[in-house]
C-alpha cells in the first residue's frame, strides 16, 4: 500500500467537510462528492478532485468514506451503484442503529466490498485532534490494512467483527452524553443566567470530571455508575434529590430534566429495605409527572 492512498469522501455536511480537509492536509489525493455540489467548492480550491456523480466518486478510490445524514441517504446513494462496489472498502460513518449497520454491511459484502461501520465520537472541529476517536466494526482485515489512513481522522478503535457494534457503542456513549448535558442544563438553570458561565467553568466542569471516576466498576457486585452504598447510601442520596426538587421549585426552575432520576431512585429504595424515604420520592415523582 502506498503511503498516502487516495480517498473518496461522499457527503460534505459539516462532518464530511472536516473529514475531507483532514485528508487534504495530510496529503492524500482526495475525491469528494456532495448532493449539493456547491459544498465541494472550498475543498476543490484546496486541491480536492470534485466528482460529477456518485459513481465517479466510487471509481476514484479503493477507500470510500460515506458520511451523510442517515441510512436512507446511504441506501439512496449506494443501491444504484451496487455493481461498482466490488473490491472497494466502504467506511460508513453515518450515524445509525446497529441493525441498519448490519444490514448495510451484509449487503455491501454481497456486492464484493469490504465494509467498516463507524461511529464518530467527535464534533467536526475535533477531527484530526488526539481527543477525537472513531469506533469501527465490521471487516477486521480492512481495518488493519487502512488503519494508517483512518488515523488521519481520529484515533481509530476497532470494537468487533459484528458490523453493528460501532453503532451500538456510539449510541450508548451518546446516551451518556445526553444524560450529562441534561443534568448540566438543569444545574445552570438553578444557578441562574448571570452566574452560569463562571459556574460552568470553575465548578461544574471540574466536578463532573472528578465524579466521572465513579463510573469505573470497582467490583463484580457493583454495576458501573452505582455509587458505593457504604460511602453514599441511597437514602442519603434520596434526600439530596428531594432537596434539589424543592430548591428548583423555589427558584422556578422546571423539573422536566430531573423526572427521570426520581423513579429509579424510588424503585431502588423500595427494592431494598422499604425505607421511609420511598414515600417522599414517590410523592415527588408523581408531582413531577403530573
Ligand atoms: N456534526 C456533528 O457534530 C456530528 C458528530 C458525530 C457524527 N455525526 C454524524 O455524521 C453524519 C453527518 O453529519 P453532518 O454534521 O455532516 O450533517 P449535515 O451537516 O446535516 O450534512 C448532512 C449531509 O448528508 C447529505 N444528505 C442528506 N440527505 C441526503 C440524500 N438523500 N442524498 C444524498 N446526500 C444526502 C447532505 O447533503 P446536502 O444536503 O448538502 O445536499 C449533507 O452532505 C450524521 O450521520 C451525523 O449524525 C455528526
Amino acid at each position: 500500500m502506498t503511503d498516502n492512498p487516495s480517498v473518496t469522501i461522499i457527503g460534505l455536511g459539516s462532518m464530511g467537510q472536516a473529514l475531507a480537509n483532514a485528508y487534504l492536509e495530510a496529503g492524500h489525493p482526495t475525491t469528494v462528492w456532495n448532493r449539493t455540489a456547491a459544498k465541494a467548492d472550498a475543498l476543490a480550491a484546496r486541491g480536492a478532485t470534485r466528482a460529477a456523480t456518485v459513481s465517479d466518486a466510487l471509481w476514484a478510490s479503493d477507500l470510500v468514506v460515506l458520511c451523510v445524514l442517515d441510512y436512507a441517504a446511504v441506501d439512496e446513494l449506494l443501491t444504484p451503484n451496487a455493481d461498482i462496489l466490488k473490491g472497494r472498502v466502504l467506511v460508513n460513518l453515518t450515524n445509525g442503529q446497529p441493525e441498519q449497520a448490519r444490514r448495510t454491511g451484509e449487503w455491501a459484502t454481497t456486492q464484493g466490498a469490504e465494509y467498516l461501520d463507524g461511529g464518530i465520537m467527535a464534533i467536526p472541529s475535533m477531527i484530526g485532534t488526539p481527543e477525537a476517536f472513531i469506533l469501527y466494526s465490521g471487516s477486521q482485515a480492512a481495518f488493519d490494512r487502512h488503519e494508517a489512513a483512518l488515523e488521519i481522522l481520529a484515533v481509530p478503535k476497532f470494537v468487533g467483527a459484528d458490523a453493528g457494534l460501532a453503532a451500538l457503542n456510539d449510541l450508548a456513549l451518546l446516551s451518556g452524553m445526553y444524560g450529562t448535558i441534561a443534568g448540566a442544563r438543569h444545574a445552570t438553570a438553578l444557578i441562574g443566567p448571570e452566574r452560569a458561565a463562571e459556574f460552568t467553568t470553575s465548578l461544574l466542569i471540574p466536578w463532573l470530571q472528578a465524579m466521572a471516576n465513579i463510573l469505573a466498576p470497582s467490583s463484580t457486585e457493583r454495576e458501573a455508575g452505582d455509587i458505593p452504598s457504604e460511602e453514599s447510601p441511597l437514602d442519603m442520596q434520596a434526600i439530596a434529590l428531594a432537596n434539589i426538587v424543592q430548591a428548583s421549585r423555589s427558584e422556578g426552575v422546571s423539573l422536566d430534566l430531573l423526572a427521570h432520576l426520581l423513579t429509579p431512585m424510588r424503585d431502588i429504595i423500595a427494592a431494598g429495605e422499604g425505607d421511609v424515604l420511598t414515600d417522599l420520592v414517590d410523592t415527588i415523582g408523581k408531582e413531577i409527572r403530573s
